[in-house]
């Protein structure tokens, strides 16, 4: 077998870490057997076979909200457990995460909503984030309720971060981090916002693995707020626009 630097990055992790004991997908959980329907596929690189789990999922009455929460989540939490434990390589898990963003694609017809909310976001994984599944939840839960949202993917740099919010006029920035040695990143460009008056007024929300961690750690590196979902990020952005408007 190979060994890869992610194979290293692996190994260093469960031997600081503690990989979680039990499966982050359970048949007893809500929408427990489509993700666990989905994650056999997935797991057996069956990417018919998953696609069809969710439309089944989704002619089936399932909510939308709970496609993303109950399967598509925990299945790519499960997904890092696996790698963790040597369980699945790092092709494996980039095969699986490709079916999960093809999946999300199919998905956005049904996630804009009719009636719009007035409202713009900008969403983005910090510069030197290659994770973008957070920064996409939290943009297309946005868009659920009827915000116009402007998803930039993975690692962009602070400028050219600013520069959209600027442009598209947003009224929150959502900035997300994976992993601790991000959040230097994260001060930066949240330094890059207050220090630029084209920004004044708008709402900054950071999350990521690193927030649902460390409870304060949004208000340590000077953001408006956090939340640990993108269901959350979408409340904690009305709040504190509400809040501004009092
Ligand atoms: C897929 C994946 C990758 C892919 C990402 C591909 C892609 N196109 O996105 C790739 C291969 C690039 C990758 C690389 C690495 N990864 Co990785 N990766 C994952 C994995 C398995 C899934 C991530 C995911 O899709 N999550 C699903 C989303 C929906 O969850 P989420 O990000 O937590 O977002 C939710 C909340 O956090 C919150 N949220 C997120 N963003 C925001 C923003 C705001 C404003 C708010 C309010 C809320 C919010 O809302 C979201 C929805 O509920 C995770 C496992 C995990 N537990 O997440 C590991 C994981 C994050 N990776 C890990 C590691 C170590 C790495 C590497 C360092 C490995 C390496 N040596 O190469 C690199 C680092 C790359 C980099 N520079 O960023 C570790 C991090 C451990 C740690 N904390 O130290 C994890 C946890 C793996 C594990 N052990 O389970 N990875």
């Amino acid at each position: 077998m190979v060994t890869t630097d992610r194979d290293r990055a692996a190994d260093e992790l469960v031997a600081r870490t503690h990989a979680e004991d039990a499966s982050f997908v359970r048949r007893e959980a809500p929408l427990g057997a489509v993700a666990c329907s989905y994650l056999d596929a997935l797991i057996e690189r069956d990417r018919r076979r998953a696609v069809r789990a969710i439309r089944e999922a989704l002619d089936a009455g399932a909510p939308i909200k709970d496609i993303y929460v109950h399967v598509l989540q925990p299945c790519q939490y499960e997904l890092g457990r696996r790698w963790q434990l040597r369980q699945l390589s790092v092709a494996g898990e980039h095969y699986c995460t490709a079916v999960t963003q093809m999946i999300l694609g199919q998905l956005y017809p049904l996630v804009v909503s009719a009636d719009r909310a007035g409202r713009r976001l900008v969403a983005t994984a910090v510069d030197g984030n290659l994770h973008e599944i957070g920064a996409r939840f939290v943009a297309d839960f946005f868009e659920m309720a009827g915000w116009d949202t402007f998803y930039l993917g993975a690692s962009t740099p602070a400028e050219h971060v600013i520069q959209e919010v600027v442009q598209r006029k947003a009224d929150v920035l959502a900035v997300s981090a994976a992993l601790s040695d991000q959040l230097s990143s994260v001060r930066q460009v949240i330094t890059a916002a207050r220090g630029d008056d084209r920004c004044r007024g708008v709402v900054v929300l950071v999350g990521g693995q690193p927030f649902r961690v460390v409870d304060d750690l949004w208000r340590q590196l000077g953001a408006d707020g956090s939340a640990p979902s993108a269901e959350g990020a979408v409340r904690a952005a009305e709040q504190l626009l509400a809040a501004r408007s009092a």
